[in-house]
């Protein structure tokens, strides 16, 4: 067999991933403001400091959101049926499927979609332990593609698709319309959508959590750099960038920067990019919601809002929808 070619096929796995990165990161520090893809936060040491992030005081939304399932796992179980089949996109360790499978009745099967096979080789183990009737079919992709979505099994079965976790929030109004899109052309009418987003609260509780006093996310917005550093023969000295989180009220959004503390010159890939002191490199952004903005984007989307669950503060809402 031929060896490499244009489209990259043949190479080493990873240098096409390597490759994308590098694209990206030199795009992403080419334009005005600069920005990078907040994807590239998740290797394996960003998801390590993100779980931290996840049990830190300031960070309310993990422990908020377990706190609205605790509560209503026995009601959500019955919204969604008898013999459902639930499909999870970015399913990550699974941790939350988990309780919510063990609650529904006779759920039919269980479709794990994440782009790391170890963690959910391990994930369906555990679950498969716990619950030995279920079919558990891990599917590895990349959930905002089209193509793993044709690698699901078709079912004859209710199909409820389940998004928590505020993911939702990475993406904008725009795109988050287009993954919705995407979810209700998987589905058939009457199916459903399980989605937990994050709600538009005080500046105060917002800022706090996205600036943590243990420094936690400061190191895993700085981890991206080090990741340039050392994948893409970087030179950024990350004691001269600060983290830098904010609420931006009027885009109803979280954003995260990285700011240059000085003047400099930061090399990438033998590429050369000046830094004005106080200039930013733009890292992700956490979209809020209002309870009537999350209903105009699930009715936009061709679902019928149905029910929701939040907690006393309303900080976390889990929004059940039905395909139309
Ligand atoms: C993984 C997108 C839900 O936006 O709250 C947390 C990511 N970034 N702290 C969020 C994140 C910094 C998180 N999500």
């Amino acid at each position: 067999m031929a060896i490499g070619n244009a489209n990259g096929a043949g190479l080493p796995p990873g240098e096409n991933l390597r490759r994308q990165f590098e694209r990206d990161v030199l795009a992403g520090l080419s334009t005005p403001q600069k920005a990078l893809p907040c994807k590239y936060l998740y290797d394996e040491t960003g998801s390590k400091l993100f779980e931290a992030i996840c049990d830190l005081d300031d960070y309310y939304l993990t422990r908020t959101e377990a706190a609205i399932f605790n509560r209503a796992l026995n009601e959500m179980a019955s919204v969604l049926g008898r013999q459902a089949v639930l499909i999870e996109p970015g399913a990550g360790n699974c941790e939350k499927a988990e309780p919510l499978l063990a609650a529904m009745k006779n759920p039919r099967a269980y479709y794990p979609l994440d782009i790391s096979p170890e963690i959910l080789l391990e994930a369906q183990q555990r679950i498969q332990q716990r619950l030995p009737q279920l079919e558990i079919a891990p599917i590895f992709g990349d959930f905002t593609g089209d193509e793993v979505w044709g690698r699901l099994p078709p079912s004859a079965a209710r199909q409820v698709i389940f998004f928590p976790g505020s993911t939702i929030g990475n993406f904008s109004h725009e795109q988050a319309r287009e993954l919705l899109i995407r979810f209700a052309g998987q589905l058939n009418p009457g199916d459903g959508l399980l989605l937990g987003a994050d709600l538009v609260k005080d500046s105060v509780v917002l800022e706090r959590a996205y600036h943590d006093s243990n420094h936690v996310t400061e190191a895993f917005n700085k981890n991206l750099l080090s990741r340039i550093n050392s994948e893409l023969n970087g030179d950024f000295n990350t004691e001269a960038f600060a983290h830098r989180a904010f609420y931006h009220s009027f885009r109803q959004r979280v954003e995260m920067h990285l700011v240059s503390l000085v003047e400099q010159q930061v090399s990438v890939a033998g590429r050369q990019f000046q830094f004005a002191e106080g200039e930013t490199i733009h890292t992700e952004n956490s979209h809020k919601y209002t309870l009537p903005g999350l209903q105009e984007l699930l009715r936009e989307t061709g679902f019928s809002p149905e029910k929701y669950w939040t907690d006393n503060n309303q900080h976390y809402a889990i929004y059940f929808a039905q395909i139309r």
